[in-house]
């Protein structure tokens, strides 16, 4: 049985009719990536939902890697984010509802690093022309919240898979004719960077034999 890669991406918040997290995803389902097979799924930007389904997917599909992706209007590079943490903001979700606590898991550990190999994915992708840095916060809103439940369960649970997460910036037409100055990247570039990131993720699961 091939072995899966599991991509999640989110569906559009905050106003926007489009979300590249989640288009990317979708575009890349099915993909074979380095004999490895893509599930994609995108995830609702609801608190309480987004975190079950993320554990009901890494159950379902047991993948080798978990790769999220979410946008982050405003980044102008790909940030690979390196640390999750136990904590919530007070943003509403698309349902309106804010988080009733400030913490993801009661007790949890207070962060998590990530387990993809997040410097090596960065330099990669530098070395290919695409924008890209290390970042030290996915924020506190359902990026960092699937990330770092993402991390728990695996961690928990004694899977075996590596976890990481990427903010993309926003598309050209989400900010075409606003008047504002907000970085973006092309489509097509976001979604080499999501496959060049899973190919060095792939390596660094062979390196450890
Ligand atoms: N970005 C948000 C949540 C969904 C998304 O795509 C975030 O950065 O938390």
């Amino acid at each position: 049985m091939e072995e899966k890669l599991l991509l999640t991406g989110f569906e559009p918040f905050g106003g926007d009719k489009i979300n590249p997290s989640g288009e990317v995803a979708k575009s890349l389902d099915g993909a074979e990536i380095g004999g490895y097979q893509v599930v994609s799924r995108v995830l609702p930007v609801e608190w309480g939902t987004a975190r079950d389904l993320m554990e009901r997917f890494i159950d379902e599909v047991d993948p080798l890697i978990i790769l999220s992706l979410g946008l982050s209007a405003g980044r102008a590079e790909i940030s690979v984010e390196k640390v999750a943490i136990n904590y919530t903001g007070k943003g509403k979700d698309n349902r309106g509802n804010v988080s009733e606590r400030n913490y993801i898991i009661e007790n949890g550990p207070a962060a998590y690093f990530a387990t993809i190999p997040a410097e090596e994915v960065v330099e990669e992708l530098n070395k290919k022309g695409i924008p890209a840095r290390l970042s030290l916060t996915a924020g506190a809103y359902l990026c960092n919240y699937v990330f770092y439940s993402a991390c728990h369960h695996v961690n928990s649970r004694g899977k075996r898979a590596l976890v990481g997460f990427i903010h993309v910036p926003a598309l050209p037409e989400m900010v075409a004719g606003k008047g504002q100055s907000v970085p973006s990247m092309h489509v097509d570039l976001i979604r080499n960077a999501v496959i060049s990131a899973l190919e060095t993720g792939i390596r660094s699961l062979t390196n450890c034999g």
